[in-house]
């Protein structure tokens, strides 16, 4: 089977791409060049945004697995035109060279992000939709393309709660919470909460997310969409003291002002996943203890 990952030099594209490195005929394809040694050179470097480019990686391909994006919320408020040009344009492009071309499957990895500011807990696939950064927008969009391209193949969507790994660089903002504390405490500091710390997140490791996408690609079905976490949710005053505890400092974190348009609570509902036969292992204590000896 020829793979094709798009992102393959990202955060969760790279972890993607070397587990279907041994089995299959992989590549990928990415803006910058993948940091993962053993992965640099499965990896083609190029932009989605051109639509001959995009024909010929996707020619004689079986499988697209699509995590190509600009991924900071922030920035797609400083530029929402490059965050659309990646998310919506280069989407769009994918599918139509993969309709013209007869792929197989097409899996689009989405965001939690579509869901905007829960009006409930556990946030299952139907929870409405109501994005609150144009990053919110573009994948949501993304998503709907795929959608209607399911006429013409097999498209399944993966919407991922807050994904964590090893691979988590502290000084990228895009790596999230997880990644900041982890490298605050090492240098025996306290970690910054922002506003009270009661706000909660559902936490999956990426060993979670990449044997989804494995299961979304071999049994998820077309034009669905399915929820990837844990179906736990933490708050991040209880994430701060774990990660204080592993690192052995006594102490409270340090408040802050809350950030603007921060989400209160969020936790999937992760039934429909589970019904392919995803069962998540995180263990958050034992995978953060991990991580920690991982991150600088
Ligand atoms: C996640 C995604 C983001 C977008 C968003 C949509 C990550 C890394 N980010 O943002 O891309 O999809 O969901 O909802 O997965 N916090 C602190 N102190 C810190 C850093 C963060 O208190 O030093 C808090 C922050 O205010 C928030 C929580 O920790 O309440 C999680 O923050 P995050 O940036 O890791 O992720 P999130 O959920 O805002």
């Amino acid at each position: 089977m020829n793979i094709l990952v798009t992102g393959a030099s990202g955060r969760i594209g790279s972890y993607v791409l070397g587990r279907f490195a041994d089995e299959c005929n992989a590549v990928g394809v990415d803006l910058k060049p993948c940091p993962i040694k053993d992965l640099k050179d499965l990896v083609v470097q190029g932009d989605l945004r051109n639509y001959e480019f995009v024909r010929e990686i996707v020619r004689g391909v079986d499988v697209v697995i699509h995590l190509a994006a600009q991924v900071s919320v922030e920035n797609s408020w400083n530029d929402p035109v490059y965050d659309a040009e990646n998310n919506v344009i280069a989407t769009i492009n994918l599918l139509k060279a993969c309709s013209d071309y007869g792929t197989d499957r097409f899996v689009y990895i989405s965001s939690a992000a579509v869901y905007g500011n829960p009006k409930y807990v556990p946030i299952d696939e139907e929870h409405p939709k109501s994005p609150i950064s144009p990053y919110g927008v573009s994948k949501l969009a993304g998503e709907y393309y795929c959608r209607v391209f399911s006429d013409r193949i097999h498209t399944v969507i993966v919407r991922p709660f807050n994904v964590f790994s090893a691979r988590m660089d502290p000084n990228n903002p895009y790596s999230g919470v997880i990644a900041k504390f982890i490298s605050i405490v090492k240098r025996k500091l306290l970690p910054v909460i922002y506003g009270d710390g009661k706000q909660t997140r559902d936490f999956v490791h990426i060993r979670d997310v990449v044997d989804f996408v494995e299961i979304a690609l071999k049994r998820g079905e077309n034009g669905e969409t399915y929820n990837v976490g844990t179906g736990k949710e933490i708050s991040i005053l209880e994430l701060a003291e774990i990660i204080m505890d592993i690192a052995g400092i006594n102490g409270k974190p340090v408040f802050d002002k809350s950030r603007p348009g921060d989400i209160r609570r969020s936790c999937a509902d992760i039934s429909k996943a589970k019904k392919l036969g995803f069962e998540p292992k995180t263990d958050l204590r034992r995978d953060l203890e991990e991580i920690f000896e991982q991150i600088d």
